[in-house]
């Protein structure tokens, strides 16, 4: 294998030695042995990570408040120059190093925030490296620093000093600032090549980042350049991410400091679906996430289900999901924390477990103030969120839906179901039975071997009112559906029916009448095939039983007990009116209803598509008053209406 860039580097570096360089040599040295450590790579990504490594000296001179403006300058030699009007790097001596302060900066790892510890409380940057890292990745490198009335200079080759700590001019009263121009190692990075979108991209985040910091970056060697200063800060970063979006409501701006963690969110809602959220933590974006981002997401969405609870703006048992409340917000939380530390692939995922409290505990309150003293901004993100849940449980029951329709497929049935021996659907017949003491009773009575019984509970929902998803996610109808094995709708296949017939045996009184109509309701929506193929009967249990002596008479309609009860003569002849199928023993409800050679049935049929359509939207739809017109109409016709 060859030699590694490094390597190769580290050997021209030896052979830099000399005596007033070895010090430092043993400091850059790992720098340029492993880069990787310091700046993360060596490709491009690492390239673009000396000048952010430079800027965030200046950042850092910005934050303890005495630099203003910072700008960046790629050359058309293809270097970079990083310049501030911060209070210019010290050069005065460090007796237990003999060289300027200035020197030590810059060619020993982590000097740079030696000096004022105070004001470098929150260090910017990835790594926190400093300066002498770009420095000895760089084949040349400058400094210029203007400060107390002098401009000093000092160059360096692949960190090493070229030159002593020269003064080269004066500054004018009240300048001050420094520059650093380098030249990345070609023997270190896979490119040199600096990218301007790129670095303006960063620059940019950086600028808003830094309320009111100027920063400017010029390409010479293009002429292009940008100049960024944001005085809304991040609330302007918001404005910035939304600005080709519907924003629903000016941004929000929430902040606050605790246990020396300070934390700052923007956020504002756009008519989109999608969620646009940034998070920094001591300026670094972290693109994981990370503790700060899981603070604030739970202080949004307990804010927001509260504000509307309290306020009466949700349906009942409607709840905002912390998923809901990121459709359409875009969003930016940073947070300064003092030891910040970074987890996850790229080191961009804030792990301090303690930072999530500190956010939730900020943003939390001043989110809910904020709510409060503008309804109108809270009503609409309230909407705006519930709109999400209602889509979210619609997709839900969508794919739960997918789910059902194998389970419809005949994989489980239901445990109501009592199933006949015979597999062969030709000779098998289903009872739907309403209630579970008729259903028992039934089961007593059937024939085992071709008859199988589904007792259903009460009234199934009433499938013309209700949406899609509601229909598959009731029981009764999932069991129903299940054991008749067919599938529904689109998917439904009459060669799957795992009967023959399938007979609805109700109570012959209202509530009996309406589950038909409810279960005809069904089929007719969603297995109709299985209607016109004739597959549907209706069971007729006896309305009376007539005793005269020891002999038992069940009669079926009224014309019929008419002429019974004429021809037995009506004395001694006791009558029964059969409300229920659970008045009848198992012995009964099989002579007069199951068994095959004794029983009627009546086939359901649908001669009238279109009418049947009408009829069933007309009873058991939505639209109250054609219902009422229909009933006053055949109100005549009803006989056996039974209260
Ligand atoms: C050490 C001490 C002081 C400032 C700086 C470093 C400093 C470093 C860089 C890097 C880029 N720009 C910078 N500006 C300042 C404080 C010196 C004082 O107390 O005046």
């Amino acid at each position: 294998m060859a030699d590694s860039a490094a390597d190769k580097a580290n050997e021209k570096v030896k052979g830099a030695y000399d005596a007033s360089s070895i010090q430092v040599l043993e400091g850059l040295e790992s720098v340029r042995k492993r880069p990787g450590m310091y700046i993360g790579s060596t490709d491009i990504n690492g390239l673009h990570h000396l000048v952010y490594e430079a800027v965030d000296n200046s950042v850092d001179e910005a934050l303890a408040g005495y630099c203003t403006r910072i700008s960046i300058v790629v050359n058309s030699d293809g270097s970079a120059t990083v310049s501030d009007n911060g209070r210019g790097i010290p050069f005065d001596m460090m007796p237990q190093f003999n060289k300027t302060a200035l020197e030590v900066v810059m060619t020993k790892l982590h000097a740079g925030g030696k000096f004022d510890k105070k004001s470098y409380k929150v260090s910017g940057g990835l790594h926190g490296v400093g300066v002498s890292v770009v420095n000895g990745l760089s084949a040349t490198m400058a400094v210029e620093v203007r400060r107390d009335g002098k401009v000093c200079r000092q160059r360096y080759e692949k960190g090493v000093p070229v030159t002593p700590v020269e003064f080269v001019g004066t500054a004018t009263a009240g300048e001050s600032g420094t520059t650093v121009t380098f030249a990345p190692d070609a023997t270190i990075f896979e490119t040199v090549d600096f990218n301007f979108d790129i670095l303006s991209s960063r620059l940019r985040e950086l600028a808003f980042l830094n309320t009111g910091l100027e920063i400017s970056i010029r390409d010479e060697r293009s002429g292009k350049e940008h100049s960024f200063r944001y005085d809304g800060g991040i609330k302007s970063f918001v404005g910035f991410i939304n600005q080709n979006k519907k924003a629903l409501h000016d941004a929000i701006y929430l902040s606050g400091q605790k246990n020396g963690t300070s934390v700052e969110a923007a956020m504002q809602y756009n008519e989109s679906y999608l969620p646009n959220i940034f998070s920094f933590v001591n300026t670094i974006n972290t693109t994981e996430g990370g503790t700060h981002l899981s603070g604030f997401r739970t202080a949004l969405t307990r804010t927001i289900n509260s504000y509307a609870e309290k306020h009466n703006l949700l349906d009942k048992d409607a709840k905002i999901s912390s998923e809901d409340t990121l459709e359409g917000l875009s969003a930016v939380i940073a947070v300064k924390v003092p030891e910040p530390q970074f987890e996850g692939q790229t080191k961009r995922k804030l792990g301090n477990s303690e930072v999530k409290g500190v956010v939730d505990s900020i943003v939390g309150p001043s989110l809910s103030a904020f709510f409060e003293e503008n309804p109108k901004v809270a009503r609409a993100i309230v909407e705006k969120c519930a709109n999400a849940a209602t889509a979210r449980e619609a997709a839900r029951k969508a794919k739960d839906l997918v789910r059902r329709k194998t389970l419809f497929e005949g994989s489980s049935l239901p445990g109501k179901l009592a199933d006949c021996s015979s597999t062969n659907p030709d000779e098998c017949e289903l009872f739907i039975v309403e209630g579970d003491s008729a259903g028992g009773s039934c089961k007593q009575a059937r024939n085992r071997e071709y008859q199988a019984v589904l007792p259903l509970k009460g009234k199934i929902l009433n499938v013309e009112k209700a949406r899609l998803h509601k229909v598959f996610s009731s029981k009764e109808i999932v069991a129903l559906a299940s054991a008749i094995g067919t599938g529904v709708g689109d998917d439904f296949d009459i060669k799957k029916a795992r009967y023959r017939r399938t007979i609805l045996m109700c109570d012959a009184d209202v509530d009996g009448s309406h589950i038909r109509t409810l279960l005809l309701t069904f089929f007719f929506r969603y297995m109709k095939p299985l209607i016109e193929a004739g597959y549907i009967c209706i069971a007729q249990p006896p309305l009376y039983k007539v005793t005269k002596g020891r002999k038992d008479y069940y009669v079926y309609n009224d014309a019929k007990l008419a002429e019974l009860l004429q021809q037995v003569g009506e004395d001694g002849a006791a009558l029964q009116r059969y409300k229920g199928l659970g008045e009848m023993n198992p012995e009964q409800l099989w002579s007069t209803t199951m068994n095959p050679g004794t029983r009627a049935l009546v086939k359901v049929n649908v001669d009238d598509a279109v009418e049947a359509d009408k009829i069933f939207t007309l009873l058991m739809g939505e639209e109250v008053e054609p219902r009422r017109e229909f009933i006053e109409q055949h109100a005549l016709e009803v006989k056996n209406l039974d209260v």
